[in-house]
């Protein structure tokens, strides 16, 4: 109906020059005329003018006291013409945000006495308030200092209205004929093919986004990692098993049972099944004899060692209980073939009971590297860290002392994140203790160096992400799932 109310008009007039008074005039809506012209504009049917309007409109504060009278006047009508009324009695009177601004302007106004008591200081007042909004609600114009006080108190604002003036544009025709935009069965058969208009080809037009399956981020920068473990010829631990044995998640690395992180503060320990079922026996009997006493070289724990402690499931802490685990198979392989050096590698989730936060949650995702062979040094720790973080683009690395249960010596791992435009803590790594390697079976000259990091931070802050909630968990923000780059690490 707009569309032949415009191109009819031009028919026979030379512009609409207001489109605003246009479909006022034929109680169109406006904002039809709008779409329709913008279409129009697009075929150059028509050719056009933007014009812009601003006018001023009461807010929805501005159309109360224009219907009900301004605050400052409603309070003066409540204040008793002689005498005082307290301001108790008052307040009860109107309505609190009436009561509160009716004082304000009252009192500026000097109409009424303020205090315990209120009482008026003139006799008659005029409410040049509501006059003044009545005004603009009848399209008529008043001077700039009432706008600025009305606009002040926010009972006004500037609303800006766009329209055009139209012309006949090149394309012009009374009617459009829509251009087909298909060559279909009947179009032949009814042979009106030959007068049809066929709508361009709009090459560049995006097609509907294709309803896909999306990487999750964590997933493209684990899938990066592995690339490059693998680029480095290491081969992935089997990790898909969350419910481990206190023994190769803590006993095995020589972590004594009195360790703080081995209880239920740190730890999820499982009611079900509560116990593991079958440990290398005499593999056992060394590390229960290691943590008491010692042997190659140290004094050991000196503690009672428990069994039934060694037999509590638990969702592993870290990803390093596989580590114990594909070590000690690679010791008893060694027992009976060649010791042939091994480069493994693990990225799976792992369960700490930590409190949660921007950066923290119950579980996160441990990536660990380990190489195992004759005579490696703290030097080959440090060459493989540089090698592997400058695939990650962290070239500057810096190395600090640490402590863990189950390395000796141990470093955490720094690098200067030139965006933050500081050190960031990029893991932890060290060298397996002897204490570890020997009762397992390893010979004295095999030593294994190995190092961690989280899988969740990295990927935080090359996906700019802030709050940990947002990637992971159920607070997942599936935009941030649906519309996330590819991950170039290692790539670029
Ligand atoms: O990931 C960590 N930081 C990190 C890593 C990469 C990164 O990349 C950016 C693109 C530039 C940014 C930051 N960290 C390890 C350091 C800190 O975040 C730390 O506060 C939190 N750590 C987790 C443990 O929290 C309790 C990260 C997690 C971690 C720590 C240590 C290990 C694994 C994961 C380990 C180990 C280890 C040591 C020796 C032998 C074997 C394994």
């Amino acid at each position: 109906m707009a569309e032949e109310a415009i191109l009819g008009y031009l028919e026979n007039h030379e512009e609409i020059s207001d489109s605003g008074e246009f479909a006022a005039e034929r109680g169109i809506d406006h904002a039809e005329i709008v779409n329709v012209v913008k279409s129009l504009h697009g075929f150059r049917f028509v050719d056009t003018q933007d014009i812009k309007r601003e006018t001023w409109v009461l807010t929805e504060e501005g159309k109360k006291y224009a219907a009900e009278g301004s605050p400052e006047v409603q309070l003066f009508l409540a204040v008793p013409a002689e005498g005082s009324i307290s301001k108790d009695e008052l307040q009860k009177k109107l309505d609190s945000g009436i009561f509160k601004i009716g004082c304000t302007q009252a009192g500026k106004n000097k109409w009424v006495e303020m205090g315990k008591h209120i009482s008026r200081k003139v006799q008659h007042v005029e409410d040049k308030v509501k006059d003044l909004l009545l005004r603009i609600q009848d399209g008529k114009t008043i001077d700039k200092d009432d706008i600025n006080s009305l606009k002040a108190r926010k009972l006004i604002v500037l609303q800006t209205w766009k329209g055009y003036s139209v012309r006949k544009g090149p394309n012009y025709a009374p009617k459009r004929k829509k251009p087909a935009t298909d060559l279909t069965r009947e179009n032949l058969q009814r042979g009106d093919w030959k007068e049809l208009e066929f709508k361009e080809y709009n090459f560049s037009a995006k097609g509907p986004p294709p309803e896909c399956g999306h990487l999750h981020p964590l997933n493209k920068v684990k899938d990066r990692l592995k690339d490059i473990f693998r680029q480095l010829n290491f081969e992935e631990m089997p990790t898909n098993r969350y419910v481990e044995s206190s023994f190769w998640n803590f006993d095995a690395l020589f972590q004594p049972q009195q360790h703080p992180a081995r209880d239920s503060h740190d730890t999820f320990f499982l009611q079900v099944p509560s116990t593991t079922r079958q440990l290398p026996e005499d593999y056992v009997e060394q590390v229960k004899e290691v943590h008491e006493s010692g042997g190659y070289g140290s004094r050991g724990y000196g503690y009672e060692w428990k069994r039934d402690e060694a037999n509590k499931n638990l969702l592993r802490t870290h990803t390093t209980a596989i580590s114990s685990q594909m070590l000690y198979a690679l010791a008893q392989h060694a027992k009976v073939h060649p010791f042939s050096p091994k480069r493994y590698f693990s990225i799976d989730r792992v369960f700490r009971n930590e409190a949660v936060d921007r950066t923290h949650l119950a579980e996160f995702h441990q990536i660990e590297g380990l190489v195992c062979d004759r005579g490696l040094t703290l030097s080959h720790l440090i060459g493989i860290l540089e090698d592997f973080f400058s695939r990650l683009g962290m070239s500057k690395l810096r190395f600090k002392p640490a402590y863990n249960p189950y390395t000796e010596p141990s470093m955490e791992i720094f690098s200067y994140h030139e965006g933050f435009g500081k050190w960031v803590e990029i893991g932890n790594s060290g060298m397996f203790r002897p204490e570890m390697l020997r009762p397992m079976g390893f010979p004295e000259d095999v030593s294994v160096i190995a190092w961690g990091l989280s899988l969740e931070r990295p990927t935080m802050i090359l996906y700019g992400i802030d709050n940990i909630r947002d990637l992971f968990g159920h607070k997942v923000d599936l935009t941030l799932m649906k519309r996330n780059p590819l991950c170039l690490i290692g790539i670029r």
